[in-house]
Order: structure tokens, then sequence, then C-alpha cells
């Protein structure tokens, strides 16, 4: 059997990329179905050939890691792409998206997009938010060429997947590394400054020694499944102050003599960051609420 890594999955056929045989065209044993397994772009399988270009997915090997969202296996690391402006940043999601990762092995790296068009002091307010809490990050420019380089130091040698809502940039800052993967790219709409979805499937493409995956935009996302009290620890800039509250029970909302809280005062700790913990604790209460 040959070993091969799933670049996309596409109406029931999975292009499976193979060291000898190039990219393979491959469908799926049926006990894979009964079995109800699914396959990722980013899975390590064995096929069969039948022939010189298709063959047959005949075992898929343990993950590394799995992200729900984007859909995605072995990546360790995630670029979180956000534009600050058109469409403007959405924050609220941007901190969605690291509670996730935090739970995760995969790194995140922050890639503030569209820097050409944002005006300068919203921007640096933005950035130094994530900055410092410790995020790695990176600000780009597809239409002056910029952060390039850094960008392409996060990606060489790691499998990286592109995260972020729909026309932040994606598939543009992917063209500008690699001319070659000619990604289809969408404007933004006039009235509702929204993306157009323009990436349908995500795929995943050879870059650097490693592998990168581009993927379709997206608004929403779960949080994960942790209680009221473990989602403070999904936020690090909390993580110097927690052992200072009063009481170890401490949700940092109403609590007196709160460490969090008083960091908060003292601006160590963003007003944005926590307004968006307050947020995903009541999210969690809700859904405490509902079991
Ligand atoms: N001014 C400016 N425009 C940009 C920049 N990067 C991308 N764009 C534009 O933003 C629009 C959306 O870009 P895409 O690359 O299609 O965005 P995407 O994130 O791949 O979007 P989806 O595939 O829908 O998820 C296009 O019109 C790009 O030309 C940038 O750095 N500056
Ligand atoms: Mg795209
Ligand atoms: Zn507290």
């Amino acid at each position: 059997m040959i070993d091969g890594i799933i670049l996309k999955g596409f109406s029931g056929f999975y292009y499976v990329r193979t060291q000898a045989h190039g990219e393979v065209e491959c469908s799926l044993r049926g006990r894979f179905r009964q079995e109800r397994l699914t396959f990722l772009p980013g899975d390590y399988v064995k096929i069969s050939l039948t022939n010189e270009r298709q063959g047959v997915i005949e075992e898929l090997l343990p993950r590394e890691t799995e992200l729900l969202r984007p859909p995605v296996a072995n990546v360790d690391q995630a670029i979180l792409v956000l534009a600050l402006a058109d469409p403007p940043p959405d924050l609220v999601l941007l901190d969605r998206l690291l509670v996730y990762l935090e739970q995760t092995p995969v790194m995140p790296v922050i890639c503030f997009n569209k820097r050409d068009i944002a005006g300068d002091s919203e921007a640096e307010e933005i950035i130094g938010i994530y900055k410092d809490i410790g995020y790695d990050l990176v600000l780009t420019s597809v239409k002056t060429k910029t952060g390039f380089d850094e960008l392409k130091n996060f990606l060489q040698n790691h499998i990286s997947v592109f995260a972020g809502p729909s026309g932040v940039g994606k598939s543009s800052l992917l063209n500008v590394l690699e001319p070659g993967f000619k990604l289809e790219t969408g404007s933004v709409s006039d009235k509702a400054r929204r993306g157009k979805h323009t990436t349908r499937h995500t795929k995943l493409l050879s870059l650097y020694g490693g592998y990168v995956a581009d993927t379709p935009g997206f608004s929403r996302i779960e949080l994960p499944n942790v209680s009221r009290e473990e989602l403070s620890f999904l936020f690090p800039e909390m993580d110097g102050y927690r052992q200072d509250c009063r009481f170890n029970t401490c949700l940092h909302y109403k609590e007196p003599q709160c460490a969090v809280k008083q960091a908060l005062e003292r601006g160590a700790i963003s007003q944005s960051r926590y307004k968006n913990y307050l947020r995903f604790l009541e999210e969690i209460t809700a859904r405490e609420r509902s079991y």
C-alpha cells in the first residue's frame, strides 16, 4: 500500500498526494461509509492504486490534531486571518477562535490583513490587545505586499490552516506567497461589507516544505465544551491573576476582591477581551442551564 495525505475531498472523491505517484483521485472502501468515518483534508491515509491516476483509500492513520472549524486534520498551526477594515475586524469571532484553539495542541498565529486601508490608531489599538497577551502576530497587506517575510517564517515546515471570516483575504495572501496557486478571490459586497464566500472547499496546498490549507470563510463557531470555572483558563492573560482572587471558585464577574477585575481596572487586561470573556461566560451559563 502507498502512503499519502488527503489534499481535499469533493463529491465523494478524495485527492491524495503521494510521493511516488503524485496526486491520485481516490474513492472510499464501502466499509468506511458503514463505520461513518470522516475523512478530512490533512488526514494521512494508505491507498491502493487501481490505475496510474486513481485509487482506493484503504486505511486512515491516527490524527495528531483535529479541528472542527474549519474541518482539517493534523495541522499544527492556525493562521487566524482578520481584516483591519473591510470587513471590520470581528474580535468576538477572533476571541472565540483563540478560546477554541487554547484547548487543542494547535498554535494560533493572528494575521491582521488589509493594513493599507486601516486607520493607524485603530489598527495599533487592536494589534496592541493581542501583542500584550503574547500571541504571535503578523500584519500584512496584499495591496502593498508587506508582512510576507514574517508570514513565510511562520509557515515554513509547518502544516497550517488559514481560518477566518469571508472576504478578509485568506486566498489573496496565499496567492502572493505562491502565485502558482491561482486561488479564486472575491470582492467584498458594497452594502453589507461582507465577503461573498468565494472559497467553497478546504484544500491543502504544498508550501515551503509543509502544507497550508485554504478554507471557506465563516462567522460562527461554537464555544468548546468547558465549564464556567474552566473558561478563564482559556484566557492566558488571566493566568497571572487568577490565584490572587479571594475565592478560588471566582468567575471574575461579580465576586468581591477579584484580582482579574483589579487588573482590568488598572488596564493590565483589555476591556474588549474581558467583555468577550463575560459574553462567553453567559453563553456557557445558558448552556449549562439547558442541560
Ligand atoms: N485593500 C486590500 N484589499 C485586499 C487585501 N487582501 C485582500 N483584499 C481584497 O479582499 C477581497 C477578498 O479577498 P479573498 O482573498 O477572496 O478573501 P477570502 O478570505 O479568501 O474570502 P472567502 O474565500 O470568501 O472566505 C478581494 O477583493 C481582495 O482583493 C489587502 O491587503 N488590502
Ligand atoms: Mg478564499
Ligand atoms: Zn476573580
